[in-house]
């Protein structure tokens, strides 16, 4: 499959438990975009009060100190040491420079590399709310691998498992509320809102299926910023619900499709396209990458997913 290829340029790296300074963490792996020749993926060091990243050399030698921001599910902003394996990384670098680097975590120990100096910000710069991927090791879904479940929240801020579709065709899409692109995220609405309209109408059309929209940016879309998007697509929520949740969650079960977003250096978030299709068994049925398949197709396969009309 398509995305197959695209994951393989991922860098995943097994996260454990302890990793600084005897604070315990959660079980979770970063991942950085190591091969697309583009440093938007890796992860700025942000200081949130002031909007200036800094960093400052510790007297430790092989250990950098780094204030950066929140990394959403895994730690708060703060400023702690990060050991450097290569002290190469260090040459030349200021009190006060603005770095990107990747973290690497195990069960045991945490490190960082790929240390890189950036332009001192500009201001007025977007904040990044979330500068680091953090993701748990999670294998890619092929086509008839079981939905694993996943918790998230719905646009009425309740709690919502993909375990309760089962029975279900379920299609599910990606996107953040906010995206600018008409052939990104608002065409992935569109065309939800299109099968909802023809699965609703259309002469023998089963009955069990269920449209999931999952925002990938949990900071801005509150269940409330979800709620009104859905009502802009004129969503039946007896079949469609738009949730979001821990970034953490959400990213492993993107990843698990081949959807992967970021924020770039501006603070704006990139991301590619992934729409998949569970049957009612609760298996992997159809993964449509990029926005290059119609409604049509979207609603053939719910028909099919949804297996023989009751
Ligand atoms: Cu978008």
């Amino acid at each position: 499959m398509a995305w197959n290829k695209e994951y393989g340029s991922l860098v995943l790296i097994f996260i454990g438990g302890g990793f600084a300074r005897g604070k315990r963490l959660r079980s979770c792996s970063e991942s950085s975009f190591a091969g697309r020749g583009s440093d938007a993926a890796e992860c700025p060091a942000k200081d949130l009060s002031s909007q200036r990243n800094r960093n400052r050399r510790q007297t430790r030698e092989k250990s950098i100190e780094i204030k950066h921001e929140e990394i959403p599910g895994y730690m708060p902003a703060m400023t702690m040491p990060f050991d450097v394996r290569d002290t190469n990384e260090l040459a030349g670098l200021q009190p006060g420079d603005s770095v990107s680097f990747r973290m690497l975590v195990t069960d045991t120990e945490g490190w960082i590399d790929q240390i890189r100096k950036l332009a001192a910000p500009a201001t007025n710069v977007i904040p990044t709310n979330s500068p680091l991927r953090l993701v748990r090791e999670v294998d890619p879904l092929s086509v008839g691998d079981p939905l694993p479940d996943y918790h998230f929240t719905n646009q009425f801020g309740q709690a919502l498992s993909t375990a309760r579709f089962k029975g279900n065709a379920l299609a599910i899409t990606f996107l953040f509320t906010r995206c600018p692109f008409p052939n990104f995220c608002p065409l992935m609405a569109n065309h939800f809102a299109e099968a909802q309209q023809k699965l609703l109408t259309m002469p023998n059309a089963p009955t069990n299926w269920q449209l999931l929209t999952i925002s990938f940016e949990p900071d801005f879309d509150k269940p409330a910023i979800l709620k009104a998007y859905a009502e802009r697509y004129k969503y039946d929520p007896a079949h469609s619900n738009f949730a979001t949740g821990a970034l953490i969650d959400i990213t492993a079960l993107a990843e698990q499709v081949g959807l992967t977003f970021w924020h770039d250096e501006t603070g704006n978030i990139s991301h590619n396209l992934r729409t998949v299709v569970v049957d009612a068994s609760g298996r992997l049925r159809k993964v449509f990458s990029g926005n290059q398949w119609s409604t049509s197709e979207l609603v053939q396969e719910m028909v099919n997913a949804a297996g023989p009309v009751h």
